[in-house]
């Protein structure tokens, strides 16, 4: 059961949620592309429960956000969970189509950029995810750049992930974060994570060791009326990590396979994911899953220490 949050605004909080708001309990928003184009089923399904797991364990309560049939949910119950993680054909939202997605009644999954819009709507300011979108290898030829960075400068969201994928050219997307106003903040380590590995090889532009550093410091951007989002880079468990030479070769093939296949658009980044998954014999994605899980008890522990 869920119900309407506004006769305008087809968007409907699950009853978990709805009585999280209410009694002003720490929320969690979690993105939905990852579910329907980040991974294959039943591996996607399974992840999605158990971060949701995760983030209860830690006192927090798990908004996942997509929408179905043109309504906007923000926190899916079991049922829809387990309907999205084998819906095909999900369309994947961004800023650009997640009102027309609700305007034509259909199914689409959010990228974070999406996600960042539904849950600061929905009052969420924390967010989990894997990797953001950022400028892609080649950008200069292709112009593209995702539209997550643009919306991490606009929209007040802290998003917990484990770096920029190493798909993409990790140090123009920290200067496209830097030029925006965007906050890269690395959690206990001075080097920026690279995703699937620890280490970028790029220096961190910010450095918190504590959820409760990383609260204060939105504090104070809050007091300074400087809005938008703050990215959180949280490194890769050392046991999970894949090193960045080893990755790099199964990356370059991974490319090598989407311009063969002339991949373009929002194709890109799934294409990728899969080509990884493949070449890697499924390592990929098991590092994929550990690091959601590890970003989802952090941005967990960040919600309470918001809330305190
Ligand atoms: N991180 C993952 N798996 C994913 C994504 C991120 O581990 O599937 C998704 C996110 O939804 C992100 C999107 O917003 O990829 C970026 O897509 P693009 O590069 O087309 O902007
Ligand atoms: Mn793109």
């Amino acid at each position: 059961m869920t119900r309407p949050v506004s006769t305008l605004l087809p968007m409907q909080y699950s009853d978990e949620v709805a009585a999280a708001k209410s009694r002003g309990a720490p929320i969690v928003a979690l993105e939905s592309t990852i579910i329907t184009h980040g991974m294959p089923y039943p591996g996607n399904l399974d992840m999605a429960r158990s971060v949701e797991r995760i983030i209860r364990e830690e006192g927090a309560v798990p908004a996942t956000i997509a929408v179905i049939d043109g309504v906007l949910h923000v926190g899916l119950d079991n049922a829809r969970l387990e309907a999205l993680a084998q819906t095909e054909g999900a369309m994947k939202l961004s800023r650009a189509d997640l009102a027309f997605a609700i305007a034509e009644r259909r199914t689409g999954a959010t990228t974070v950029a999406a996600t960042m819009i539904g849950a600061a709507r929905a009052g969420i300011r924390v967010f989990a995810t894997g990797g953001i979108g950022g400028v892609h290898r080649k950008a200069e030829e292709t112009f593209d750049i995702s539209a997550d960075l643009d919306e991490l400068s606009r929209t007040g969201v802290i998003v917990v992930c484990a770096g920029a994928k190493a798909i993409l050219d990790i140090p123009k997307t920290l200067e496209v974060l830097e030029t925006r106003g965007v906050p890269v903040v690395t959690y206990d380590s001075p080097v920026f994570p690279a995703f699937w590995s620890r280490d970028s090889g790029l220096k961190s532009p910010l450095t918190l060791n504590s959820p409760a550093a990383i609260a204060n410091f939105q504090k104070v951007r809050d007091q300074l009326g400087v809005d938008g989002g703050m990215l959180i880079a949280n490194p890769v468990p050392e046991a999970d990590e894949i090193e960045r030479e080893e990755m790099e070769i199964y990356i370059a093939r991974a490319l090598d396979n989407a311009e063969r296949d002339e991949i373009a658009g929002k194709a890109v980044t799934p294409y990728l994911l899969d080509s990884l998954f493949r070449l890697t014999d499924g390592r990929s994605l098991k590092t994929n899953i550990a690091l959601v899980e590890n970003n989802a008890r952090l941005a967990a522990e960040i919600a309470v220490a918001l809330a305190d």
